[in-house]
């Protein structure tokens, strides 16, 4: 029999013949997953043989084994957020249709982090937004100042109080979950794991009291979780750990630039083809940061970027 071929009820052969069933991975650790069922029953599954990492979003092929079951193997993904080292990989999630951004007003963020977050979904090709929480406390206009520089390049902030002001918040937010598969990315504190609870309110993500999450390193969310939005299940949003470092190695250095939206609408005016865009005369992107249309802090990331991408490569 030809291995293509599919049932209409969405069963797949595999290789050696035993039907498999469709499962959706809400949970990963290690080689160990958390299956959706269509039918919404979730089964705990390891992997078979030595195969990658599964990553929630993945969609799979299982079969049972007792009251567990065994993934033996993970349907082409659509498209896969991870960040990288020197050292390892790791991945957020997989087939994404939006990516949000979520920082605060406090405390305060990395710029640098969240530009790499925003590379990351651009090298991916998942569309993001931002979303600035905690707007009621009174630093929110120097960071939205902060912010400003995104605004222009064409990227969506969204401003919201999720604690002080949750109905404006949901209001803003959930046209542009419905029927998607979001993924809330951001630093520790900033309001992720709050934000899951007002949308989806079964959900009871554990959320950290501001004074302790201020004071620790540790993360209040430690594994990324999939939460339906509605009970058709036809939209999801993910909750996952605050990240500190994001590597960035999957990208090639001269690619950056074209990653950058402000960068990149100033590509093709540079004397040499080949321009870093750091030291080089006649540079088109050096100019625009001199005439304002590139903020000094998103030229001097690029700066530390492409240094760090041009390293070598062990
Ligand atoms: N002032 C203010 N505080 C907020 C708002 N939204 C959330 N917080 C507080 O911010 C703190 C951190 O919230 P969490 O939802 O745990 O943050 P998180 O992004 O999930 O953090 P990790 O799981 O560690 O990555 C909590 O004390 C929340 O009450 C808001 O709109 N205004
Ligand atoms: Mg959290
Ligand atoms: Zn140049």
């Amino acid at each position: 029999m030809s291995r293509d071929h599919r049932p209409r009820d969405g069963r797949a052969l595999a290789a050696h013949g035993p039907v498999l069933d469709l499962g959706l991975v809400v949970g990963a650790h290690g080689r160990h997953a958390m299956i959706e069922t269509p039918e919404g029953e979730r089964v705990l599954c390891h992997l078979r043989g030595k195969k990658s990492e599964l990553v929630v979003g993945d969609r799979v092929r299982w079969q049972r084994a007792g009251d567990e079951g065994v993934v033996e193997q993970v349907e082409p993904r659509r498209n896969l957020l991870f960040r990288q080292d020197e050292w390892r990989t790791k991945s957020f999630a997989a087939n994404l249709d939006l990516l949000v951004m979520m920082v605060a007003v406090e405390p305060p963020f990395s710029e640098s982090q969240l530009t790499r977050a925003l590379i990351a979904a651009a090298a991916a090709g998942i569309p993001v937004l931002i979303g600035l929480n905690k707007v009621d406390l009174p630093a929110a206009a120097t960071v939205r100042q902060r912010l400003a520089p995104y605004l222009s390049m064409g990227v969506e902030v969204l401003e919201m109080a999720v604690k002080a002001d949750p109905d404006a918040a949901l209001a803003l937010l959930r046209p542009r979950l419905e029927g998607r598969t979001t993924l809330i990315l951001g630093p520790s504190g900033a309001g992720k794991s709050t934000l899951i609870n007002r949308l989806v309110p079964a959900a009871h993500a554990q959320v950290r009291e501001i004074s302790v999450a201020l004071s620790s390193g540790k993360h209040t969310t430690t594994t990324t979780t999939w939460y339906w939005l509605d009970e058709a299940r036809s939209g999801a949003v993910l909750d996952s750990p605050g990240f500190q470092e994001f590597g960035l190695r999957q990208v090639d250095a001269m690619q950056l630039a074209g990653l950058m939206p402000d960068l990149a609408a100033e590509l093709g005016q540079c004397r040499f083809h080949n321009c870093t865009h750091r030291e080089e005369p006649q540079c088109g992107v050096r100019a625009a940061m001199d005439a304002g249309r590139i903020s000094p802090s998103r030229w001097r990331i690029y700066g530390e970027l492409f240094a760090e991408l041009s390293q070598t490569r062990w």
